[in-house]
Formats: structure tokens, sequence, C-alpha cells
């Protein structure tokens, strides 16, 4: 597309700015894009995705000969999320770089327009808004993780995100500890973040891939989180080479290694997470929690001059993933 529109990938950014630009994307990609108001956070943010939807069939007039591609909802779709942990900041920079990419990738670049003609993507940049605002306020904490709920006297705030979906909640690798900051919740979905992220999830039938990004650490991992059991044979093989695939592919670009596997044995065992919920809940074969950059050195302080090669690398992960999520 050419309406180009102009926000600068290779810095972080506040909530505000990152929704300032993402209101701007239907005006300027209206063949392609629409806004997706998929819930208000504790605090009263509102929590929005981007859906490629293309009105009236764009996508395959505007991009190739294609007769008839059908309506949008029945291709199959793809679902990336950033911002899960407030503090993990390259992973809204990376997932604003991927719909900005695709973005302006569509009807010059023919593998982007190809994979976005087959596959609905569906991009949430800041999923903890209440979160991603306090690491950026000044009296806030710039290594806050959770959600900022607090519940009657509590002393201590938030829930971790990625533990408080309702799939072997409260089992292996979370916290009942309020203060923790992997603190599992009162109940699975007490997180209103987390139950509309997934209420908005579980009615999109079409979804056959998804994507939770984390940092750091430099992992590709699948289900299942909650145990070291595997998924059944035919599942965990198809998983473990789209994950081998994706991270080669990522790794091309600058050399970054990216090792895969299992959440449990990969990183550590952690029950309640989006991504054992995508699978196990809604059946989406190729869900993934993904770690960026880096493996330690500066941490969850990526300095703002990597984010472009991680988002050009991570670009190339996704596109092997869509096109495992096209074929599917
Ligand atoms: N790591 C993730 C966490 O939630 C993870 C690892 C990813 C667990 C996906 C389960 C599923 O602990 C960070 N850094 O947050
Ligand atoms: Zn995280």
């Amino acid at each position: 597309a050419s309406n180009d529109v102009a926000f600068d990938y290779s810095k972080y950014h506040t909530l505000d700015e990152i929704s300032d630009w993402m209101k701007t994307l239907p005006d300027s990609y209206p063949d392609l894009v629409e806004l997706v108001d998929v819930g208000t956070s504790f605090e009263g943010r509102t929590i929005t995705a981007v859906k490629f939807t293309g009105k009236s069939n764009s996508f395959a007039r505007l991009g190739r000969n294609s007769t008839d591609a059908g309506a949008a909802s029945s291709k199959p779709g793809l679902w990336l999320d950033g911002g899960i942990h407030a503090r993990e900041w390259i992973s809204p920079a990376v997932n604003v770089y991927l719909l900005g990419h695709l973005l302006e990738g569509y009807g010059s670049d023919a593998e982007i327009t190809e994979l976005l003609d087959a596959v609905e993507f569906t991009i949430l940049p800041v999923f903890n808004v209440d979160g991603y605002a306090y690491t950026t306020a000044e009296d806030g904490d710039r290594m806050w993780r959770k959600t900022r709920s607090t519940y009657s006297s509590k002393l201590c705030v938030g829930v971790d995100p990625n533990r408080n979906w309702d799939w072997h909640w409260g089992e292996a690798g979370t916290s009942k500890n309020p203060c923790a900051d992997d603190y599992q919740g009162p109940n699975a979905f007490s997180e209103i973040e987390v139950k509309s992220v997934a209420a908005y999830i579980k009615a999109q039938e079409n979804l056959n891939g998804y994507v939770n990004f984390h940092s750091y650490s430099q992992l590709w991992m699948s289900p299942w989180g909650y145990t070291s059991d595997l998924p059944p044979t035919a599942d965990y093989d198809a998983q473990q080479q789209v994950s081998k695939d994706a991270t080669e592919a990522l790794s091309k670009v600058h050399g970054t290694k990216f090792d895969y596997g299992p959440i449990s044995s990969t990183i550590y065992p952690a029950s309640g997470s989006s991504a054992d919920w995508t699978y196990g809940e809604c059946g989406i074969l190729y869900s993934y929690g993904v770690e960026l950059r880096d493996t330690g050195k500066n941490g969850f302080l990526l300095p703002e001059d990597q984010i472009l090669d991680s988002g050009a690398e991570t670009l190339e992960a996704v596109k092997v993933l869509a096109r495992a999520v096209a074929d599917s």
C-alpha cells in the first residue's frame, strides 16, 4: 500500500502514542484494516487490536487475480499479541513493527501480499494496557510486570496475566501470593483484560495460529506449560516443525539464535498461560509463547537500537508461521 503512516518504529513509545497511531490506520488503509475494541482494562483503558479484514474482499481484489477468495472470515486466522507483561517493551515494539510492515508491504511486497490474502491477521500490540502505562508513568515502575488490579484490602497490586487463563489454572509454576510477580490471581480469568481477550479469541472460529510475545531469552515455545507431558504426537510434531522452521528463518536475518521446544522444559513450568489456553481450550494448533531478545545482557531494558533488527528477524519467523496457518 502507498499511504505509509509516519511512525518511528525504532523507538519505544508510550501507550498513548501507540493508540493514536493505531487510530490512524483505518483511515490510511481503509481497504485493509479495522480496529477492534477487545475490552476495557481495570483502570478503564481501551484494549485495541487491529484486524486485517479487508473491506468487501479487497485483499483478493487488490492483491491477486483470484476470482473468489470468499469472505474474509473464511480464511484461517493468525493472532499476535504483545505487551502482556508491562516491562517487556520490545514485545509491543515488535508487534507495532509487524503491524506497520505488513500494512506497508501489502501490494508492494509479493510475499506479504500473498500471506495477507491467505491468512486473516489480528494484532494486539499492547495487551496489558494499565501495566504498560505504569512502566512509563512518572510515579510508576519501569520493571512492573503484572496488571494493576486491586481487590478488597490488598497490600499488593496486580495479577500475572500469563498465569490467569482458565486452563489448568493454579497448577505448576504459579504463585498464590498476591505480592509475587507470577501471582495467579484469586480465580481464573479474574483479570478483566485476560477475560476480555480470551472471550474475543474464543469467538474467532477461524484462528489456527497464536503468538504471545514476551522478552527476554530468545525462545520459540509451544504447549504445554502446565505439564511436562507432550501434546498428541501429530500436533507436537507439527508445532515443533514450525518452531524449527520459524527460528531458522529468524536466525538467517541477523544471526540471532533462538531455541525452541515445549514451554515447561524450554523455560519452566507455567500454568494458566495464554498459549496453553489457546491450544487446549480453543484448539489453535500453532499456539506459541515467544521470548524475544536478548539473552540477558540488557534483559528487559533492551536498547532502542535493537528494535528494528528484532522486528525484521521476527517478521521472517511470523511469515513461516503464517504459511503454516495458510496451509492448515
Ligand atoms: N516469560 C514467560 C512467563 O510468562 C512463558 C514465559 C511464555 C510462560 C509463554 C508460559 C507461556 O513467565 C516471561 N519473561 O514473562
Ligand atoms: Zn513476559
